[in-house]
Order: C-alpha cells, then sequence, then structure tokens
C-alpha cells in the first residue's frame, strides 16, 4: 500500500498500480495507452462500474501533466484509492460510473523534477540539437493551438511544441479517448496551484453555450470541497479567472472529444508554499480531490 505522507517516485507508485491490479481484478484493470519521450509506459487504470449497473458512463481523470506539480499526482493517487477501498460506501449513483484514470501522464518531468529541477514544468522532449528541452504538454492540443499564450519559442515554458499534438504524451490521450469519445461525460485533469475550478475555454475570454451547467456542476464541486475541508475554491471560466492560454487538455476535451463537463481543477494552495506543497498537506488535497470527482459522479449519472 502507498502511504499518504510523502510524494512518491514513479517506481513505487507503479508497484501500487500493480498490486491493486493484482488484487481486486473485478474492479481495476491497467491498460498502456503509450510511452513518454523518454519511453516510460503511459498506464491507465480503469475502475469499473458496478456489475449489474446499466447506463454506464466514463469519467476521464490525469494529474502530473505539469510535472513539479506533485501535489496533483498524490491527490489522483489519492482518489484511486478512495475509489478502490471505500466502494461500498459511494454514494450508489456512482456505480455506473467507470473511471479512466492517469496518476502521472509526464513521467520523464516528474522524474526530472524529482532529481534535477524541483519547479521543472515541461515534459523531456529535445526538439532538436539548438533547441530547449521540452514542450509544455498544456500547450500542445489541437484545439486553438498556438493562439495566445502559448509561445513557438522552445525555452518558453509555456512552449507549445512543434505542431499541435507533436508530444507523445498527449498522443496517446487523445488517441484513446477518441476511439470511443462518445461515452466520456467527464474530464478531470489535476494541477496546482491557486485552489480555482476552471471550465473553458481557456483559449480567449469566451465561454460556450452550456456554461450555466457547467458553472453549476462546477459550483457543486466547490461546495463539496468546502464541506469536506474548508477550503474555498474559485469556480469560473479559465481565461477570465486565470489567463488565456490556449492548447490546454481541458479545452481539447470540451471543443474536440465533446466532453461537457471539461474542469482543470488547480489544487492547493493559494500561494504560501505554491507548488512545494509540503508532504502534510497530501491527504487533505486528496480528501478535495475526492470531493470534486464524487460530485461531478453523481451529477453526470443523474444526467440523461
Ligand atoms: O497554465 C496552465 O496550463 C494551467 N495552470 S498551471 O499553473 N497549473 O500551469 C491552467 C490551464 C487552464 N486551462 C486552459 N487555459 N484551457
Ligand atoms: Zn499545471
Amino acid at each position: 500500500n502507498l502511504t499518504f505522507e510523502r510524494y512518491h517516485k514513479i517506481h513505487d507508485i507503479n508497484k501500487y498500480i500493480d498490486y491493486l491490479s493484482q488484487e481486486y481484478p473485478d474492479i481495476v484493470e491497467i491498460e498502456t495507452i503509450g510511452k513518454s519521450y523518454e519511453n516510460v509506459p503511459l498506464r491507465v487504470i480503469r475502475i469499473k462500474p458496478d456489475q449489474n449497473a446499466t447506463d454506464v458512463k466514463a469519467i476521464w481523470i490525469d494529474g502530473g501533466i505539469h510535472a513539479r506539480e506533485w501535489i496533483a499526482v498524490s491527490s489522483v493517487l489519492y482518489l484511486i484509492n478512495e475509489l478502490i477501498y471505500n466502494r461500498d460506501s459511494l454514494e450508489s449513483h456512482m456505480k455506473n460510473i467507470e473511471f479512466h484514470i492517469i496518476p502521472i501522464l509526464n513521467p520523464d518531468g516528474y522524474k526530472y523534477s524529482h532529481e534535477k529541477e524541483r519547479l521543472w514544468r515541461k515534459n523531456r522532449n529535445k526538439q532538436s540539437a539548438n533547441s530547449c528541452i521540452g514542450a509544455d504538454l498544456n500547450r500542445n492540443w489541437d484545439y486553438h493551438w498556438g493562439e495566445t499564450g502559448a509561445s513557438k519559442y522552445s525555452c518558453a515554458e509555456i512552449y507549445r511544441g512543434v505542431k499541435a499534438s507533436s508530444e507523445r504524451e498527449t498522443q496517446a490521450v487523445v488517441q484513446y479517448i477518441m476511439k470511443n469519445p462518445n461515452k466520456f461525460k467527464g474530464f478531470l485533469t489535476f494541477h496546482s496551484y491557486g485552489q480555482y475550478i476552471l471550465y473553458p475555454w481557456g483559449y480567449a475570454k469566451r465561454v460556450p453555450s452550456d456554461h450555466k451547467e457547467v458553472h453549476r456542476v462546477g459550483q457543486a464541486m466547490a461546495t463539496a470541497i468546502k464541506k469536506a475541508t474548508s477550503n474555498e475554491y474559485t469556480v469560473g471560466n479559465s481565461a477570465t479567472l486565470l489567463y488565456p492560454a490556449a492548447g490546454a487538455s481541458d479545452d481539447w476535451a470540451k471543443g474536440v472529444a465533446k466532453i461537457k463537463y471539461a474542469y482543470t481543477v488547480e489544487l492547493k494552495d493559494t500561494g504560501k508554499y505554491g507548488f512545494i506543497l509540503p508532504p502534510s498537506e497530501i491527504l487533505s488535497t486528496g480528501k478535495e480531490a475526492f470531493a470534486a470527482v464524487s460530485t461531478l459522479a453523481n451529477e453526470i449519472s443523474s444526467e440523461k
């Protein structure tokens, strides 16, 4: 089992995931959906719905697309743990939801942030001999790619990559979701920090036509978080609340895969520790992530 008292390296996370799939083969399934630039397998953990569930709907969850945001990884691991071990106490309507979860979408960057540079953000792609390393995986998605808030310079922290979907990590997710886009009703990507629940669009200060419902569900997630830990999360349109940034995964999920409820959740904190959130915050932040996920699952399962 995994402790939530410290941040873990990829090797230990993989052992934990292997253990889960061996111990709970009826509930947990693992699929390798591709490889990172440095050939690390990208593994999706599927948590299956109740055996006799009808009208099954899927939710996508990822963490660790940005290397230094360790709390996103630990929170996704925490919620996997909850979904498996507290299965019996989950609200009944959650039982027709199938979760597709990837705790570390950017394993190369994650490793680098552990071993070399704590505040590394991008992946580790060596674009070419005379360029800087790494593309920002959250500027690489094929929806309004390369517009505002993304850079064409390889040395920039928000480098968009050579073209839309140029990175293997992006490609793996795109391929996986696009095999069956209609079954996904929710998309949650965990980041840090700021305590925000953000929804599209992020490429411009513009909202989709269904933004009222999307906002309401976002607000319900924030209310559940508040109930769980008394922390405040602010809900709103990404470009307006934060800044315009094109090519992020949430915009792709909504714009291309047509997943109605797509959110970026910026976890703790609001700036005191920022990316270097102390391990003592892992458990409570995990609870916040789980509160958000169960609220979204409930909303989605009761929607026609
Ligand atoms: O800039 C980002 O990629 C995200 N913030 S972070 O500090 N974790 O890097 C926010 C992305 C919000 N979504 C869109 N702009 N579409
Ligand atoms: Zn981020």
